[in-house]
Order: C-alpha cells, then sequence, then structure tokens
C-alpha cells in the first residue's frame, strides 16, 4: 500500500483522525485490532467517552422534573442532542425528534402506534426481501392483532429491489411502506425516494430504516419526504441504548403513545389521562441520559468531518476493499448492487462463514459472521449466512490489506 495519508480531494487527514478513537489502538489475540464491524456497532472517539465521563462524574441528575440546577443543567444537556439531530437530518422541528433506544425501539414505536390505530382485517403492509428483522417482526405482532398482513418487495441476484414488482403490490390494500435504506447484510442502497413519491401517491405514509445510512451519508428527511425514519446512536459514534424516530408533525399527533409512565402525560387521574406534547409524548419514563448527550457530541464530531467528506472517503475505502477481495480466488461477494455503501459480505468456497470469521479473530481481524439478523436475505441466496465487513471512514487501506492476508490464512488454515 503506497498511498497519501491524506486524502488529496478533500485534505482531510484521516490518520489524525482514526488516532482518536481509543479503542482501535490496542492489540487483540496479540495482533494490532482491525475491527470492520461497523455495521453491528461504531466506535466512539475519544470527545465521545470524555463526555459521558463527564456527565456521570460532575452532572448526573434526572431530566425534565428538578427544580434544582444540576437536573436543569442535565435537562439542557439533553435536550440540546435533539437540535443536533433536527439540524443532521433537517427535519422541519424539533418536536418531529422522538428519543428511542434505537432503531428498532424506533420501528416498534411506529408499528404499534399507527398500526394498532389505523390497520384492519385485510390490510397490507409493504416491506421489502433484504428488511432487518427489526423491520419484519414488528409488522408481524402488529398484524397478529389487527388481521394486517406482510408483502415483500423481491430483490435480483444482485441484491437489488425489483421495482417494477413494488408498483405491482401497491394497491388500495396497502396501509404502508416500511423499507430499509441501505441493507445491514449486502450494502445496497435503495431507492427510498422513488418509493416514498409513488406510496404517497396513493397517500401512503413510509418509514425508511436508515441504521446504516445516517452513519454514512447526509440524509435529508424534507427531500426525502419520508413520513418516519428510525437510526441508532451507536453506529453513528454514538454510545449504545439510544436511537431516533423521525416522523412528521402531523402524523405524531395522530397516533397514541406507545409506552405509558412518567413524562409522557399532562393529566393523569383514574378516570382518564391526557398526553404530553410532542416529542414527550412519546418518551415515557427514566431515559438513557447520558447516551443522549453522548450522540449530542457524537454529530458535532461527524459534522466537524462533514458528511459528505466520510460518504466520499467511505465509498473509496469500499471501492478498495471490493477490487482487493474479488481477486481472491474462492470468495464471492454476496451484494453486488451498483449503488452500495460501507458494506461487503462475501462467502470463501468451501469454508463455513462461522470457522473463518473465527480464524480471523484469531488474526485479530474483526468481522460480523452469520444472517446479519437478516435471515430471508440468506434464504435468498441459498445460503447460511456470510462474512462481512463493515467499513467506517476511521478504517484505512492497511486495515483491509491485513483482512486480504486474514483471508488467505484462513484459506491456507482450512486447506
Ligand atoms: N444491525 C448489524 O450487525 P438496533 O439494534 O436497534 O440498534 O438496530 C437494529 C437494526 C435495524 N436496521 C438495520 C438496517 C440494522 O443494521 C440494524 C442493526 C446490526 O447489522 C446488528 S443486528
Amino acid at each position: 500500500m503506497n498511498q497519501s495519508k491524506t486524502d488529496i480531494s478533500t485534505n482531510i487527514n484521516w490518520e489524525e483522525i482514526r488516532a482518536q478513537f481509543p479503542v482501535l489502538n490496542q492489540e487483540v489475540n496479540g495482533k494490532r485490532l482491525v475491527y470492520l464491524d461497523n455495521g453491528a456497532s461504531s466506535q466512539m472517539p475519544q470527545v465521545v467517552v470524555d463526555r459521558i465521563n463527564k456527565y456521570h462524574s460532575h452532572e448526573h441528575a434526572n431530566v425534565h422534573r428538578g427544580i434544582h440546577s444540576l437536573s436543569q443543567h442535565a435537562t439542557d444537556a439533553y435536550e440540546a442532542t435533539r437540535e443536533k439531530v433536527r439540524r443532521l437530518i433537517n427535519a422541519r422541528y424539533q418536536e418531529e425528534i422522538i428519543y428511542t433506544t434505537g432503531t428498532t425501539d424506533s420501528i416498534n414505536l411506529v408499528a404499534n402506534s399507527y398500526g394498532r390505530k389505523f390497520f384492519k382485517e385485510g390490510d397490507e403492509i409493504i416491506v421489502s426481501e433484504m428488511e432487518h428483522h427489526a423491520n419484519i417482526v414488528p409488522w408481524q405482532l402488529v398484524g397478529e392483532q389487527t388481521g394486517a398482513k406482510l408483502r415483500v418487495i423481491p430483490m435480483n441476484e444482485n441484491g437489488e429491489l425489483e421495482m417494477e414488482r413494488f408498483y405491482e403490490l401497491l394497491s388500495e390494500k396497502t396501509k404502508f411502506v416500511s423499507v430499509i435504506h441501505v441493507s445491514n447484510a449486502l450494502g445496497t442502497i435503495n431507492p427510498v425516494k422513488e418509493i416514498i413519491d409513488a406510496a404517497h401517491e396513493r397517500n401512503i405514509p413510509v418509514l425508511v430504516d436508515g441504521a446504516q445510512a445516517v452513519p454514512h451519508s447526509k440524509v435529508d428527511v424534507q427531500e426525502l419526504d419520508t413520513d418516519f425514519y428510525a437510526f441508532s446512536a451507536h453506529k453513528m459514534c454514538g454510545p449504545t441504548g439510544f436511537g431516533i424516530l423521525y416522523g412528521k408533525k402531523e402524523l405524531l399527533d395522530s397516533i397514541p403513545p406507545y409506552r405509558g409512565g412518567g413524562d409522557m402525560i399532562d393529566k393523569v387521574t383514574f378516570q382518564k389521562t391526557t398526553w404530553n406534547d410532542l416529542p414527550h409524548k412519546f418518551e415515557a419514563g427514566t431515559p438513557p441520559i447520558a447516551a443522549g448527550i453522548g450522540l449530542g457530541t457524537g454529530i458535532d464530531f461527524l459534522n466537524s468531518i462533514g458528511m459528505e467528506n466520510i460518504a466520499a472517503r467511505e465509498a473509496e475505502l469500499v471501492a478498495y476493499a471490493t477490487k482487493k477481495l474479488s481477486k481472491i480466488e474462492g470468495l464471492r461477494i454476496v451484494g453486488t448492487s451498483h449503488e452500495k455503501a460501507s458494506v461487503i459480505s462475501f462467502l470463501l468456497d468451501g469454508i463455513h462463514p462461522t470457522d473463518a470469521g473465527t480464524i480471523l479473530d484469531k488474526e485479530g481481524i474483526a468481522v460480523r459472521t452469520g444472517h446479519h439478523c437478516a435471515q430471508p436475505v440468506m434464504d435468498h441466496f441459498n445460503i447460511p449466512g456470510t462474512l462481512r465487513a463493515s467499513i467506517s471512514f476511521y478504517n484505512n487501506e492497511d486495515d483491509i490489506d491485513r483482512l486480504v492476508d486474514g483471508i488467505e490464512y484462513t484459506k491456507e488454515f482450512f486447506a
């Protein structure tokens, strides 16, 4: 590898950025860690770790409840994240940003609140064949309660949605469309704008699962005109246990709360309870305060680099990795869509992905193996699972070269 450490197009020193991630600076199994499991969870830069520590060390108090200074300070820090998220995804109002515990929680919120209110026997919800389980099971659960059924947009052998089939599935029975923006199992970037526009022509609301999109590109919910958009903090340099549901204000106003408890109420009597205003109507109980504050610092960090620069750097690394992996004999890439981001899934001839992943781990290389919580994708390709390298802007060409060496070693090991 003989590549300049400073990206010429953006003049960003990516090695300096990488150095801000303390986790990457260690050995695992006696080898320098190569972390290529960013799709499962990305790492946190030191500033995020420090910010969370500061909250725990000096600022801890419950939010929205106390008149004492510490509580008000915690509330201000926690609420500041809402504006940062609003700006990041260009939502119209802060009230449209609902704090959740992650993408899974965000989708469950919509499936329960919207679905239980509006779905009935014979209704149809369209999802795609490449959904994460988090965008399948909540709809099945609400379908069991309401009689609504799932309809599935199939994909082709490249792992691209068959859009003509989507148009055929749209009918007067369709009451909701919920699709993944970027596939965590294949890396496919889906034409969500086209899907949203087609659904809106029939007044059908759309949720987009953006868990693998927001960390890697500039997402603009107003430009997409999506009704709901879900993502997780821990895939975008933030901590676990925190996530976001964006929803259009009028839609959020039209659906009931999903969970009951403190903070989400206006007035409680044994006869009747009324709800708090948005966004608090959907935020019952004491939230993960430190995680919310941490996400705010994570967003500051991403903004300091620039989402466009992050997307460009990751595209460069994905292209480099695809080229290198394609040259390995007996390696097959699963998911060859023209539009791809950050994820490369692959198989090695005659070697089970779990066995290969175990050997790579011994070499200090962290990849994910298995079905990636997308079993229908594996069923489509008739495979038990894949090895998955998921790339972040703080990876570098050396990481990819180490992966290539690790794969060659794995092949020799099993030969
Ligand atoms: N995918 C992966 O390794 P949570 O767990 O709620 O933060 O995110 C769920 C989820 C939903 N949608 C997509 C597209 C996702 O990728 C994920 C999480 C991880 O691919 C863990 S299974």
